[in-house]
């Protein structure tokens, strides 16, 4: 059963704007630390020349698009850019991998667990998305030291055929559930902005708000436009779609975190204030998304700043500690 009913959901979406916003405020501060906003590093370890046909992805071999495929990277090359990524204030690191599935078993499977096992050393959340994953290489991973799995459903199940046809809005609930099974966060979200209803924006979050546990986190991704694929000329959508559905996920899943993902670099200033306002309290940080560019991290501290709003703070845990000139001073001693 789902927590909210399609019903409710657009009820809700369809509130006038400043009822939505106060609403989705007041659920935010009851369940949320109210300044703070996770900052997140998202790197791509494989990229492009992928089996699946995605019809909004620079990364599948079935469109000529400006990305060339590239071999898995080096662990080390890896763990430059996420102890980096920390330096800068992340306190999420994101892995991301153009592939169709990963199997246990499979060489590059266990080169992943080993970047996994390095990455879950710098006091990180470790988020990874690889797609379609068994019960056996879902435990695998959470051994190894992952706390999300990123596994879109992307839009409805009704719409879902109309973006890909190499595999199925089940085959996706069927990772999911295996991730769950193995004791994973899910990390599970969709992009709006590719020819889709609000009637599919809104199945979309009624099947996510079905999931049982409710999602760690939801990234709202808004089309990034790739040239070559069938999407290329979709125009973008307007921002208080995205505030809306900011606003109505916040009351659907309280203690989901949301990410306010792709699509960043072309919100201006306001809109974003206006999605931290709604319960956006994630961003992917730093020039990078996977493929694309993203948002300029002076520009989104020197917002954060403006905005009164503050990064998350590091985690405490960690194995490999800050390099000395990056650590808080000790207390003066007597
Ligand atoms: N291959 C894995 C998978 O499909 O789950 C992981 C990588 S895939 C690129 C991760 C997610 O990025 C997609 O599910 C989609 O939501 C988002 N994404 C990819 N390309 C995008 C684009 N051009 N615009 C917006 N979001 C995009
Ligand atoms: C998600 O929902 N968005 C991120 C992350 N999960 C992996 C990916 C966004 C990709 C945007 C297009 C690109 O850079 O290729
Ligand atoms: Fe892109 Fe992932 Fe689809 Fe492959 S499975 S085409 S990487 S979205």
């Amino acid at each position: 059963m789902p927590r909210m009913t399609f019903e409710r959901l657009e009820a809700t979406y369809r509130l006038p704007l400043f009822d939505l916003l106060g609403q989705a405020r007041r659920v935010h501060d009851a369940h949320w630390p109210r300044r703070e906003v996770q900052l997140c590093t998202l790197l791509s370890i494989k990229t492009g020349g992928c089996s699946e046909d995605c019809a909004y992805c620079a990364q599948s071999a079935h469109h000529a698009t400006p990305v060339s495929p590239e071999p898995l990277l080096e662990k080390d090359a890896v763990m430059r850019v996420a102890r980096a990524a920390r330096e800068t204030g992340s306190t999420r690191f994101c892995m991301g991998a153009a592939w169709k599935g990963v199997r246990e078993g499979e060489k590059r499977f266990e080169q992943v667990l080993d970047i996994v096992r390095a990455v879950s050393s710098l006091g990180l959340e470790v988020c990874v998305t690889l797609g379609q994953l068994s019960l056996v290489a879902a435990r695998r991973l959470r051994e190894a030291g992952v706390t999300a799995y990123n596994h879109n459903i992307d839009t409805s199940p009704e719409f879902y055929s109309n973006i890909v046809t190499t595999h199925t809005f089940e085959d996706r609930l069927q990772t999911i559930q295996a991730v769950q099974d193995a004791g994973m966060s899910v990390c599970c979200g969709g992009i709006i902005g590719m020819g889709e209803s609000l009637a599919d924006r809104l199945r979309m979050l009624e099947v996510i708000t079905g999931f049982d546990p409710a999602p760690e986190s939801l990234p709202i991704n808004s089309l990034v436009p790739i040239p070559g694929t069938p999407l290329e000329h979709l125009p973008r959508i307007d921002v208080f779609e995205i505030v809306r559905l900011v606003a109505t996920s916040r009351i659907a899943l309280p203690g989901t975190k949301i990410r306010l993902s792709a699509g960043r670099e072309c919100m201006s200033r306001e809109a974003q204030a206006l999605c931290f306002f709604a319960g956006a309290n994630s961003i992917f940080f730093g020039e990078k998304l996977l493929t694309t560019g993203n948002a300029e991290a002076e520009q989104d501290l020197a917002l954060l700043r403006e905005l009164g709003l503050e990064p998350q703070a590091p985690f405490a845990d960690v194995e490999e500690p800050l390099p000395h000139a990056c650590r808080k001073e000790a207390p003066a001693t007597a």
